[in-house]
């Protein structure tokens, strides 16, 4: 039995009946308003009755919660709600419409947890503003991502999505033109969805490109398109000027107005904002707050430009803040402070993660992380920036959503485990191993310049491997490794097998899934090659060789279309290919193959396409480049696969163009083991040559950095010799 008022949030409604029928219920009753007697004469052995509404949507609500002796949702913050149940009756009652939808939601997953125990649940959110910016660079998201992401917003309790790709171009290129009938029809869908979902809708229109600040006609350009937007029932609304110059003005009337500079800039988009302000927010009841992104929307320091937004621009708009830096590896709460400090409004953070379109040959399925939980409470709240790929965006969005209702709560791994299980089904496990293997923790990187984490289970699986392949007992560890790598393999047919349902996420991974199979593939056979060499069985492992480079040719003839041409997917990459490359040299060093495989490594990242490759590959034009300056404690270096005699190196950095891009302090070093290090000498030159000490035992030989610089640093050749070499 179901008993509703008559303003009872029909999308909770929606969402209990839903569950309450894949749970086997056939019959309804729906009883409206707070008649006592229907609703007894219904109560039975069999049956369930489900109060719904909060005490602005049905008075029946209110007298279930008094006799089950809880208290009501009054008094929490929007969205709040409170859930009960004991013996044969359910009662969801949301502060607001939106707390009886959520609610529902949690109804939906306590049940499918298959809890029946009595229980009282009050809830509710620890950030006002919780949500996603469609806002990268870009092929747009499609209209049917869209609404699936609605929907998927709805379920996960997060309520703004900002409509804002950079490369539609009636955003940004050509922002002052109105919209054909036909594509206002979509965006009307969008909206209603977004309400259906209890998300708010918000048209973000990004003139900087083009825009003079100080003319009528673009003040009324701009408030004419709103116009266009509220007419089909947007209510929220944002102007973004990310990524413009504001050093160089589009009018000579701005010139004359403003002047120039930094706080020439800030004033002329305070005097059109503020205009905007007073001439639409303000003169429609029932508008949201304006947004706006600044132009130094990337760090705290104060500015010219900060110090006329912070003191000209209307305090009812709100500003958002990337964090420090583009990519913030972290934001604390301290942070979060000085920036509604230093930019003096309220803050919307836009968090770029899990946003790839920096590097498109990347999935970034890994958990949001690195947000101290004082920055969902202290600030109005985080619109995560996505990847252009919108169902595989859902794995991150799931958990940013996760930290923003409950941050102090928040287990990134919990939480990203619950979001595999929600996109994944019944192929939760596929997809957990597909997602393991392109778990960028990319954020990590950027923070602590530390590697990515990225395949964080089979990573210690061939760290164990290799161990026990030294320690002569390698069985136990290949058997454990090979379990994952059947996972692997198998990867493919699963995920599209058990995934069949959501075939747009299957096409936008499609890449990385066959790349995941395929090092899954050669994996196995590098595994098999290394322990029939171990048995003795030269024929056997030579076999193997050939299918592990013929799995590994294929996983890296792979392409993905990116901004600066096509590239092999990421996936994985930190892991199983120096796995595979060591052990292709390990064995072609038993098989007698000619000369050192040496496998770069390096702790730094890599700028454009300089790929650490280019400094073993023979060619003195050719370079690594690093795309950060080196801390204490980077390295960069060559892994030879096996230890073996070294007898000297010879390393050239810096290149004509960029003559101080070397490491200006910093030490050779070599090691066998990975672990313990012999300095061979300390580095202050441009160009290193080195002899060993005689019978000097390597595999790994490297430049570690030993005092902090502001150079980068460029790696054109670093060559090991032998002592037959
Ligand atoms: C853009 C954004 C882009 C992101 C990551 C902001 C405010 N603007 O550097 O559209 O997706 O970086 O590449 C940006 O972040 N600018």
């Amino acid at each position: 039995v179901e008993v509703a008022g008559a303003d009872t949030d029909p999308s909770a409604l929606a969402v209990v009946e839903q569950v309450l029928r894949s749970a086997g219920a056939s019959t309804f009753v729906k009883i409206t308003g707070d008649d006592r007697a229907a609703v007894d004469r219904q109560r039975g052995d069999d049956w369930l009755v489900v109060f719904i509404g909060g005490p602005t949507e049905s008075r029946a609500t209110a007298l279930a919660l008094a006799a089950l002796r809880v208290e009501g949702p009054e008094g929490l913050s929007p969205g709040g709600y409170v859930l009960a149940a004991d013996r044969g009756v359910i009662a969801l009652s949301g502060v607001d419409t939106a707390g009886t939808f959520y609610a529902a939601q949690s109804f939906r997953q306590l049940f499918s947890s298959g809890e029946s125990r009595a229980f009282a649940l009050r809830d509710w959110p620890a950030a006002p503003m919780r949500g996603v910016i469609e806002g990268f660079y870009g092929a747009p998201w499609s209209h049917a991502d869209r609404l699936a992401q609605l929907d998927f917003y709805g379920r996960t309790k997060q309520n703004m999505y900002v409509y804002s790709p950079k490369d539609d171009p009636y955003l940004r290129a050509r922002w002052r033109d109105q919209y054909p009938p036909e594509q206002l029809a979509p965006l009307s869908q969008l909206v209603s969805r977004a309400a259906a979902n209890h998300v708010e809708f918000t048209y973000a229109l990004s003139p900087g490109l083009s825009v003079c600040y100080s003319s009528d006609a673009d003040a009324a350009a701009l408030v004419t398109k709103f116009r266009s937007l509220w007419d089909i029932g947007v209510r929220s609304f944002a102007i973004p000027l990310d990524d413009i110059s504001y050093t160089r003005w589009n009018c000579d009337a701005d010139a004359a107005k403003f002047g120039t500079g930094g706080a020439a800039a800030g004033a002329a988009q305070s005097f059109l904002l503020n205009r905007v302000q007073r001439d639409f927010i303000a003169a429609h009841p029932g508008a949201e707050r304006l947004q706006m992104v600044p132009t130094e929307y990337y760090d705290l320091a104060d500015s010219p430009y900060k110090t006329a937004l912070r003191t000209q621009l209307d305090k009812a708009v709100i500003v958002e803040w990337t964090g420090v830096g583009v990519i913030a590896g972290q934001i604390t709460e301290k942070q979060a402070r000085q920036a509604k400090e230093v930019f003096g409004h309220d803050l919307l953070i836009w968090d770029n993660y899990p946003v790839n379109d920096y590097i498109t040959e990347r999935l970034l399925l890994g958990p949001y992380i690195g947000r101290e939980p004082g920055v969902a409470k202290f600030l109005t709240g985080i619109t995560a920036n996505p990847m252009v790929q919108a169902e595989a965006s859902k794995i991150a969005e799931f958990t940013s959503g996760d930290f923003l209702w409950n941050p102090d709560g928040y287990d990134p791994d919990k939480s990203w485990l619950a979001a595999i299980a929600d996109l994944g089904g019944p192929a939760a496990p596929a997809l957990k191993v597909f997602a393991e293997n392109n778990y960028s923790s990319l954020l990590v990187r950027l923070e602590t310049g530390k590697p990515d984490l990225d395949s964080p289970v089979l990573h210690p699986l061939l760290t164990a491997f290799w161990t026990a392949l030294e320690k002569k007992d390698p069985w136990d560890a290949a058997a454990k490794l090979d379990r994952y790598l059947i996972a692997m393999a198998a990867n493919p047919e699963e995920l599209r097998r058990g995934m069949a349902t959501n075939p747009k996420f299957l096409t936008e991974v499609g890449p990385w899934l066959d790349q995941v199979g395929l090092y899954g593939q050669a994996g196995r056979h590098a595994v098999k090659m290394l322990l029939a060499h171990f048995d003795g069985d030269g024929a056997k492992a030579w076999a193997e060789r050939g299918e592990l480079v013929a799995a590994l040719k294929k996983a890296q003839a792979i392409r993905v279309p990116t901004a600066r041409g096509p590239r092999n997917p990421g996936t994985c990459t930190d892991v199983c290919v120096p796995f595979l490359d060591s052990a292709l040299a390990t064995a072609d060093r038993w098989f007698g193959l000619p000369g050192i495989r040496p496998r770069p490594t390096t702790s730094m990242g890599t700028y454009t396409d300089n790929v650490p490759a280019r400094m073993v590959d023979g060619d003195p034009e050719t370079y690594y480049w690093t795309d950060w300056a080196p801390r204490a404690g980077d390295t960069v270096g060559v892994d030879l696969g096996i230890a073996q005699q070294v007898s000297h190196v010879d390393i050239t950095t810096g290149k004509p163009s960029s003559p101080n891009d070397f490491i200006h302090n910093g030490v050779l070093e070599y090691s066998a083991d990975g672990e313990r290090w012999t300095t061979v000498k300390t580095v202050t030159e441009p160009v290193i040559s080195a002899d060993l000490p005689e019978g000097a035992e390597a595999r790994f030989v490297r430049l570690r950095v030993t005092g902090t610089q502001t150079f980068w640093v460029v790696v054109s050749e670093f060559t090991v010799s032998t002592p037959d070499s």
